[in-house]
């Protein structure tokens, strides 16, 4: 019989005796980047220590009836906030190029306003900017990974264009405070995430349920935010700091459920709907053709006065077009993509206005997460059609990673997910796209949102009963290790330079 264990244990016993013929066995260049990735909420910790600021995570996991599961909170979460050091130590073990870990806005001003500045938050990242530095780790740090002061969330949130400027200004702390240290910024983690969570299906803090509407709202303010803080960084810090400013975006890769013309519209358009909502008007100047005239069409058979998708004055457009030195993209999976017999015109949302259907095979391996479907090759796809639909703009992954249920530190699976991918984005720089950088999240298992700390995708486990959270390392880790250490992914005497 066919399982995907068993699979998974042939293809490793294959694979990691490195005996794969199947997989890239080039080199990465040299100065291709390597590393690791966190989130503040997800680790740090520490939720009400040394004048922390109350965000909009820990409202929503401190209510009751809790939406998350095991009513599992952020407030100890892996205690990086007081166990950075071994962190850094544990980046050093593994041999990274970089750390990407992000900023708690409330920790640092904890109302969201530049009133009142939290020297002792500014401390705890200026001391692990300095330790990641002391050993060469190159920080890249997120701005914003979906943690949002309540003050800020009590008015409304990213729906409220008031948030456009106090986010200008925190930015503009931290390039004052860090900017000397740090080479790559990344204003947004996924803002589907946000907004579309967060705003619309109401399944992300600040669970607000406003499909169609809110959503829409909330990316408009963030398209207007990003743009001001790469204009500002490029205005006032840019000729002395020499960074990049870029932002991270999510997507699944869409693959056409047959060569019709209709499935290979309706992928391109999840595509445009998922992706092309950040990356057109920052790279390509305004929310892509498609999503207006179809949300446009839409909202005014459902009787609104005006499309549901806000609109941008040309003046607008040309203030965020090309607002991106680099693009962050996180990738984990994919989806079928077919065109929909039932549009379901009246009803308003992100998702029934992209009119499609979608679904993912019962045959590709499954994970502890069931959104997260293993399919490698739909990496290489999405690297091509970023080249095609954006040119050369450079590429940093910002995040690629599998989740267990930590039952076990033999994470085969998670071995197999990295080499899989690894050799698909080393396929896709044959291909000629312009990637970077590779990021695995995670470092450590950690807050997994709604999921707590059910669904893990450390390459570090950590023990959240002990009072100390101790870290281990699981057997991908010394894959990874491995993987950095040579820039190869199969045995060495079996890998070729690079040409
Ligand atoms: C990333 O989101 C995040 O940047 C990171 O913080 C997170 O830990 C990591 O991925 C792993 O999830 O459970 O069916 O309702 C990836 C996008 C958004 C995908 C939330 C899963 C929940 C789907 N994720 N989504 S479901």
């Amino acid at each position: 019989m066919f399982s995907v264990k068993n699979f998974v244990l042939h293809y490793l016993l294959l694979c990691v005796s490195y005996t794969c013929g199947a997989l890239n066995n080039k080199r990465f260049p040299d100065n291709f980047l390597f590393g690791t990735a966190t989130a503040s909420y997800q680790v740090e910790g520490a939720w009400n220590i040394d004048g922390k600021g109350e965000n909009n995570w820990d409202k929503v996991t401190h209510s009751t009836p809790s939406p998350v599961r095991e009513n599992a909170t952020g407030d100890i979460a892996c205690d990086s906030y007081h166990k950075y050091r071994e962190d850094v130590d544990i980046l050093k073990t593994l041999g990274v190029n970089h750390y990407r870990f992000s900023i708690s806005w409330s920790r640092i001003l904890p109302t969201g306003f530049t009133n009142k500045i939290n020297q002792d938050g500014l401390a705890y990242y200026a001391n692990l900017i300095e330790e990641l530095k002391e050993n060469n780790i190159e920080p890249v740090i997120t701005i914003f990974h979906w943690d949002t002061p309540q003050d800020l969330e009590n008015i409304g949130g990213w729906t409220n264009e008031v948030i456009i400027d106090l986010f200008e200004k925190y930015a503009e702390l931290l390039f004052k405070t860090y900017g000397n240290d740090v080479k790559y910024w990344i204003t947004f983690n996924e803002p589907k995430q946000t907004c579309q969570g967060g705003y619309g299906s109401g399944e992300m803090a600040p669970v607000i349920k406003s499909p169609g509407i809110g959503e829409y709202m909330c990316v408009h303010n963030v398209l207007k935010a990003h743009a001001k803080v790469w204009h500002m960084y490029n205005d006032q810090f840019r000729e002395n700091q020499k960074g990049h400013v870029g932002i991270t975006i999510d997507t699944q890769w869409a693959e056409p459920n047959s060569n019709s013309e209709e499935d290979v519209q309706a992928a391109e358009r999840f595509l445009q709907f998922t992706f092309g909502w950040y990356a057109n008007p920052i790279i390509n100047g305004d929310y892509p053709e498609v999503m207006k005239k179809l949300i446009a069409d839409r909202s005014e058979k459902q009787g609104f006065e005006k499309s549901r998708l806000p609109v941008f004055t040309d003046e607008q457009v040309e203030f965020i077009k090309g607002t991106a030195d680099f693009l962050g993209v996180n990738y984990y999976t994919t989806r079928m993509v077919q065109h929909t017999t039932d549009p379901q015109t009246m009803v308003y949302d992100w998702i029934a206005d992209m009119e499609i259907h979608s679904y993912q095979k019962d045959e590709w391996p499954s994970t502890a997460s069931n959104w997260l479907k293993i399919v490698p090759w739909g990496f290489r796809k999405l690297m091509n059609w970023l080249k095609a639909t954006y040119s050369d703009i450079p590429i940093l992954i910002t995040e690629n990673g599998v989740s267990e249920d930590g039952s076990s530190l033999e994470d085969d699976i998670r071995i197999y997910y990295f080499q899989e991918h690894l050799s698909n984005l080393r396929d896709a720089l044959d291909d000629g796209v312009n990637i970077f950088g590779y990021t695995a999240w995670s470092l450590m298992d950690n807050f997994e949102w709604m999921k707590g700390y059910t669904e893990k995708f450390g390459i570090y486990s950590v023990n959240f009963s002990s009072p100390n959270r101790i870290r281990t390392p699981k057997k991908s880790a010394d894959y990874f290790k491995y993987v950095m250490r040579t820039r190869c992914l199969v045995q060495e005497s079996d890998c070729v330079d690079s040409v």
